[in-house]
């Protein structure tokens, strides 16, 4: 195969993201920390197309595992949802960490937005969404 040049780009990650990268390049075995990136970008990416085809009314799982003193991050966002939010577990994991679970039942557009926001929030360590 020809090499190809592709565009570098830079990006800033801290130390606990670079450990776990590391870790994840040696369990799954990558062979550099470019393609580890390039792996999960392109996860993301998937999730991103599967979540926008999505359309009218729909039932969801949305799962989220963060610091338990990020609690009232949830607890705030959850308010502008409580229309599609029919169930609800907070529980605690660990020490340090809680896990919700958010069992959405709504318009697809409205699940989709309650997503957006967890997702973008910083302080929330793994938000995931099922559609059934
Ligand atoms: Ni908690």
């Amino acid at each position: 195969m020809l090499n190809s040049i592709l565009p570098i780009i830079s990006i800033s990650l801290n130390d606990d993201i670079i450990n776990d990268i590391d870790k994840l390049q040696k369990n799954l075995g990558f062979t550099g920390r470019s393609e580890i990136v390039r792996a999960g970008l392109r996860n993301i990416i998937a999730e991103q197309k599967e979540r926008d085809i999505l359309q009218g009314k729909l039932a969801a799982l949305l799962l989220i595992i963060h610091q338990e003193r990020d609690d009232d991050q949830v607890t705030n966002m959850r308010h502008d949802f409580e229309e599609i939010v029919t169930t609800h577990i907070h529980s605690k994991i660990d020490q340090d960490r809680c896990v919700e679970l958010f069992l959405l039942k709504g318009d697809a557009e409205l699940i989709r937005n309650m997503t957006k926001k967890f997702q973008t929030n910083k302080k929330l360590e793994h938000v995931k969404l099922i559609a059934m």
